[in-house]
């Protein structure tokens, strides 16, 4: 079972989450308020799709990215976790900042995606006041550089005992465990190599005891097995996702919400709980 704010799941099927990037539109001249429209239209296209979490992302964090100060980041997500406030899914943010979790928080989101695990100062405490869950993600590195030499002895052991402390972590501040949700964090600081062999060995997160999220949608480690293109990576996605599912994932993150959900209601149907 997972708690995220106002909703209650009970992970009989995996869920889909949506991401909403909310970046300046390289095409539009219409400043801010044409960016709002954009990302809460996209929104609810995504939940009509079938998403069952909106993941709501003012800064990228792609290797490489530029940083993003708080105000700019804030004045991103705000207007469009409002819009999207009666979506009837849940809200994610997807932020490092606690200053951002803070103010997401107060605005009644259901789910902090972090792909730094809560680690910034006071990232925790702005958690434990709250009903939301919490993504935890390991990565290597910082984005910037992340992606330089990813280095590792043994990539699952390595990644299950960062993940492992930090759900200690979390629940010795008085994060609740059906809150908590973990990531391996494909591609933050790992070769291909990495990737697949955290994929290969998904299933060893399990003992961990609480659910399994994966974002692997157009992921770069795709575009290398199957020499494509970002815009060409749907059905390299797709299988991403039915093997994550296969091997126990709870949580799926993707772009191609429509594309996932047919998918994973045939998995469903012959895998999943009658
Ligand atoms: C992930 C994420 C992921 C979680 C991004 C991209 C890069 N958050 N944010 N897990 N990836 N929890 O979507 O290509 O894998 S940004």
């Amino acid at each position: 079972m997972l708690l995220a704010g106002r909703f209650t799941y009970p992970l009989s099927r995996p869920l889909i989450m949506g991401i909403v990037n909310v970046t300046p539109d390289s095409f539009s001249d219409g400043g801010r308020f044409v960016d709002t429209q954009l990302a809460i239209a996209h929104g609810l296209r995504l939940v009509e799709e079938g998403a069952d979490i909106l993941d709501i992302g003012g800064e990228s964090t792609r290797p490489g990215a530029a940083l993003v100060s708080e105000q700019e980041e804030l004045e991103r997500v705000l207007p469009v976790l409002n819009g999207l406030a009666h979506a009837g899914v849940a809200l994610s943010i997807d932020t490092q900042k606690t200053a951002v979790m803070r103010a997401a928080l107060s605005v009644g989101v259901d789910m902090v995606n972090d792909v730094n695990a809560l680690q910034q100062s006071g990232a925790i405490a702005a958690l434990v006041g709250s009903k939301a869950a919490v993504c935890l993600m390991h990565k290597q590195g910082d984005p910037k550089t992340m992606q330089q030499l990813p280095l590792y002895h043994d990539v699952v052991a390595e990644v299950h005992e960062f993940l492992q402390a930090r759900i200690v972590a979390a629940q010795a501040a008085g994060i609740a465990r059906e809150r908590i949700i973990i990531d391996p964090g494909f591609g933050f600081g790992k070769n291909l190599e990495h990737n697949v062999s955290l994929l290969q060995k998904l299933q060893s997160l399990q003992d961990l005891g609480v659910p399994v999220l994966v974002g692997l949608s157009r992921k770069s480690m795709l575009g290398k097995i199957a020499n494509l293109e970002v815009h060409e990576r749907v059905y390299a996605s797709i299988a991403a996702a039915v093997l994550a599912v296969l091997k126990g994932a709870k949580i799926i993150r993707v772009h191609d919400v429509k594309a996932t959900r047919d998918a994973l209601k045939i998995v469903n149907a012959v895998e999943g709980e009658a």
